[in-house]
């Protein structure tokens, strides 16, 4: 099945012990003959980083949110197709055929999107639906883009692409960031239906108001 390209699996964790075990052998079961490195960006007070060395992983160490820890990851990964996921058991292994497919048709970027036909969500409550569409809405607006979603996670990006990004934003707001710039850049943007499962233990990072606030000043600051 491998033709040859790399691919880097970029997974930023914050005490995640109950599921990157299973998170790792899910990635690995779907990427077997690939040639591939998994690269786990942990900030974890718990076993996270232990278990996921024993399940073959790369980890580095990292102080800080999630997008800073996906761009540190970013800098560290040798692929040429570079991949985010979640370490919650959200993400299903088996689309990562999908984004990989997407990058290798000729995108720059490919994105999963909950909302297009064949995607969903069972991890998003209402609210958190409702701040996701005017978030696209507004970067559509601004932007010219033609994004369904905004703020998922599960996406690839050509090595090439990442560079161009230039991404800063330390926390939650690093997927708009992404989408923003990526867009400004004229970049070539794919998305691909991607179904988000409920988190499979563990508590939820994100905290609805706060990070709404964050990804709405990323916004504005992009513009
Ligand atoms: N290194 C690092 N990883 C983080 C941090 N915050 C979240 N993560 C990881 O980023 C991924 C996404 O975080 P989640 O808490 O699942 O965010 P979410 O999916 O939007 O929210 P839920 O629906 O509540 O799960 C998970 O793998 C987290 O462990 C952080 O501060 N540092
Ligand atoms: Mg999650």
């Amino acid at each position: 099945m491998s033709n040859g390209i790399y691919v880097s699996i970029v997974i930023p964790t914050l005490n995640e012990a109950d599921a990157i075990a299973e998170t790792i052998e899910g990635v690995k079961k779907v990427m077997r003959g690939y040639s591939y490195e998994i690269i786990i960006v942990d900030s974890s007070t718990d076993e996270t980083p232990k278990i996921a060395k024993r399940h073959g992983a790369r980890v580095l160490h990292y102080e800080g949110g999630k997008g800073g820890a996906l761009i540190f990851g970013f800098k560290k990964a040798k692929g040429k197709i570079i991949i985010s996921m979640d370490a919650d058991l959200s993400n299903r292994p088996k689309e990562l055929k999908l984004l990989i497919a997407g990058i290798e048709a000729g995108y720059d970027v490919c994105t999963g999107s909950r909302f297009l036909v064949g995607g969903g969500s069972e991890d998003m409550p209402l609210i958190r639906k409702f701040g996701n569409k005017m978030f696209v809405h507004l970067v559509n607006l601004l932007f010219g883009s033609h994004y369904t979603d905004m703020c998922y996670g599960y996406r690839s990006f050509s090595r090439q692409a990442l560079r161009e990004l230039h991404l800063k934003e330390y926390g939650f707001g690093i997927e708009t960031e992404m989408n923003i710039k990526a867009q400004k850049a004229h970049l070539r943007i794919l998305e691909v239906p991607s179904f988000e499962k409920r988190r499979a233990s563990g508590s939820g990072k994100l905290k609805t108001f706060r990070d709404g606030y964050v990804i709405l000043s990323t916004i504005l600051r992009n513009i």
